[in-house]
């Protein structure tokens, strides 16, 4: 169906009923149906958004998924909705519980995954704070937040800087496509490719039941892989030290790395607002330069991107990606790498591929032999992505850009349908409509443009 296209104030109200619709009380869900529980970074964009309806429940976000935090600091990438029914999503939290039992896992009822994503958490309880100081609302209030998540998130941190990074290379770690969150990309096919798949049980695939065409999601083959690791990684009891030995998809993230350079810098001013002690700054500052360093040696100039790199294979995992930009996200590079960064983004390899239905980077390049422009993170657009493309040009004082990234990120979810991605010529929103993180960095973006107004 043709919808009619929004005018702001009515992109607003919209966003807003998509997060109080998937509200679930203190946390929201991913999406209506697909997604029915609460996810790690999901959440964290979803507090971006939320902070400019109302800060205390910007906040709840966060803390509700800290409350789910594992001994060892590791935030978990699913906090299971115990009233979603079993057959909603799989694989559910039945499927996680032998992982629970783990020395590392909550106590308590609730049910969470054993993996972990990207760390956007503390870059989103910042900007809480930031919107509540620019609105002179709730900042005494999101400061006590900030004390109570603090010592959290350091711990947070502190997990993916050691269990993740046991190497010192200032890069993450993941044990599953999963942890990235651009979980069938192209980045990840060849190391996919060397996972020996053993013995899984029967599954039936809840995801595929949820959206109008299988093609706009992962394939069997890379399902049958992605239960395949679960089943490793749960009879590991999610032990780090044996996962490095023996998970079969081993691999250095360069986006969740560049994020958790920025969520380091977020840290830092963390730690200034509750007074923590000073050897707290000079640790997470070295987290920092050693992240900026791992990313330097992960530049593929062939490519003028990042490249990821496969620890069990001992080979860098180069595609075209929208994961390749993660210096740009890290911010603080080299000049020179920066316009090269701006040059690849704008070209035919990105946001200036022919024919696309607005000048928006694909999540893969459409010259990548892996893309497909129905196929979740295999070629459609991602508003989340253009949000931290967006939010990263801003602070490389790459103002205009960031401006045009963002107007054409609106007129994209003008239709209304806060799709979870978009076909990048036809501009059709696929997978999940109502996609919560959506509509969170809509709110967010239109909040920047009353900003701007108003200056
Ligand atoms: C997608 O991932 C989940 C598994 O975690 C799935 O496909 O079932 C990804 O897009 C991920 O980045 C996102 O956090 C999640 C919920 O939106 O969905």
């Amino acid at each position: 169906m043709e919808r009619s296209l929004l005018r702001p104030e009515d992109i607003i109200a919209r966003a807003a009923e998509v997060l109080r619709e998937n509200d679930m009380g203190g946390w929201t869900r991913a999406s209506p149906t697909l997604y029915p529980h609460q996810w790690s970074w999901d959440s964290a964009f979803i507090a971006i958004g939320l902070a400019h309806l109302d800060t205390g429940r910007a906040a709840a976000e966060i803390t509700s998924l800290l409350d789910h935090q594992w001994e060892n600091g590791k935030i978990p990438h699913i906090v299971f909705n115990p009233e979603a029914p079993p057959e909603s999503y799989f694989p559910g939290p039945e499927h996680w519980a032998s992982a629970a039992d783990g020395p590392e896992a909550p106590t308590g009822p609730a049910m969470t995954s054993g993996l972990c994503q990207p760390p956007v958490h503390a870059i989103a309880a910042m900007r809480i704070l930031q919107v509540a100081e620019a609105r002179g609302e709730g900042v005494a209030e999101t400061r006590e937040f900030l004390e109570e998540a603090y010592p959290k998130l350091l711990a947070w941190h502190r997990y993916l800087a050691t269990a993740r990074d046991p190497e010192e290379s200032g890069l993450v770690t993941i044990y599953h496509p999963w942890e990235s969150g651009t979980d069938n990309s192209p980045r990840w096919t060849p190391a996919l490719e060397r996972v020996e798949v053993g013995e899984i049980p029967h599954y039936e695939r809840a995801d595929l039941g949820h959206v109008p065409d299988p093609e706009e999601r992962p394939t069997g083959y890379e399902y049958d892989r992605f239960i395949w690791l679960v089943e490793v990684i749960k009879r590991t009891g999610c032990d780090d030290d044996v996962l490095y030995e023996k998970c079969p998809f081993l691999a250095k993230d360069v986006l969740a790395s560049a994020i958790l350079v920025r969520a380091n810098e977020a840290l830092l001013e963390m730690a200034e607002v509750v007074g923590a002690p000073e050897v707290h700054r000079s640790t997470v500052s070295a987290w920092i330069e050693r992240g900026h360093k791992g990313l330097e040696e992960r530049w593929d100039p062939d490519l003028g991107l990042c490249a990821d790199y496969d620890l069990r294979a001992g080979e860098p995992l180069a595609a075209r990606t929208i994961a390749g930009f993660a210096p740009l996200i890290a911010g603080g590079g080299k000049p020179d790498q920066l316009r090269g960064l701006l040059r690849v983004l704008h070209s035919s390899d990105f946001a200036g591929y022919p024919d696309l239905r607005w000048p928006l980077p694909p999540s893969t390049s459409p010259d990548e032999s892996g893309f497909l422009p129905r196929n979740y993170w295999r070629g459609p657009v991602w508003p989340v992505m253009n949000w931290l493309l967006w939010w990263s040009l801003e602070d490389s004082g790459e103002r205009k850009r960031a401006a045009r990234l963002k107007d054409y990120s609106l007129a994209q979810l003008s239709d209304g349908s806060f799709g979870e991605y978009y076909e990048p010529f036809t501009g059709e929103a696929l997978g999940s409509d109502d996609q919560s993180w959506t509509a969170a960095v809509a709110l967010d973006w239109l909040a920047d443009e009353e900003g701007s107004k108003s200056q």
